[in-house]
């Protein structure tokens, strides 16, 4: 039962989960902000570039069209029914982690914290809360259907637990700059 709630939280928070990660390794290039500031601080920062959200989004989409090919062996291994993704909530997944990631940066900012800084909280559920707003206007039926109460509450503790392990990793692995 449990097993079955968090293959189906991860399978179908995978496109959310990876567009951040590829956003560090693809980031780069002119900042989303353009360099503006608003009441003393950056918009966004140069965390935020338009190369790294694009990249990212387009990963997540990509990914999920491999799950989308994936699902039905790998459910019948794991004895659990996964889901596939139609193209509007690959990309509200994909996108919408990355504007929540991006929403978070201009609350950071605005709290006067420099890019970089860590936010307990906000950096862990930021993309999770973009990802299922998005999906859940975009594809209402298939987010109803999918994110049960239960796998939704599977997906609030799961991510930060992933969230901090990856981003450790990637620290320890020298691809990212603090391991937050
Ligand atoms: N990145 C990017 N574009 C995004 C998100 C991330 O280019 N939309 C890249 C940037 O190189 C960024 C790195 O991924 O520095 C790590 O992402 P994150 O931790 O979200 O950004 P920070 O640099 O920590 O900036 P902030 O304080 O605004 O979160
Ligand atoms: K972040
Ligand atoms: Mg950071």
């Amino acid at each position: 039962m449990i097993g079955s709630l968090v293959a189906t939280a991860f399978w179908a928070m995978l496109p959310a989960y990876v567009p951040n990660n590829a956003a560090v390794l693809a980031g780069g290039g002119r900042p989303i902000d353009g360099g503006r500031e608003w009441r003393g601080a950056r918009v966004l920062g140069d965390g935020k570039t338009w190369r790294g959200t694009a990249v990212g989004t387009l990963v997540g989409v990509l990914l999920a069209l491999a799950l989308n090919r994936l699902a039905t062996p790998a459910g019948a291994a794991l004895g659990v029914d996964l889901p596939t993704f139609a193209l509007p909530a690959a990309f509200a997944l994909a996108f919408g982690a990355m504007c929540g990631d991006i929403g978070a940066s201009f609350l950071k900012r605005r709290s006067g914290r420099e890019r970089g800084a860590a936010f307990p909280g906000l950096d862990q559920l930021d993309f999770v809360v973009g990802a299922l707003a998005a999906v859940f206007v975009v594809d209402t039926d298939w987010a109803l259907a999918v994110f049960t109460p239960s796998v939704l509450a599977v997906v609030l503790v799961m991510t930060p637990v992933l969230h901090v392990v990856t981003n450790v990793g990637a620290y320890a692995l020298g691809l990212k700059n603090e391991p937050w």
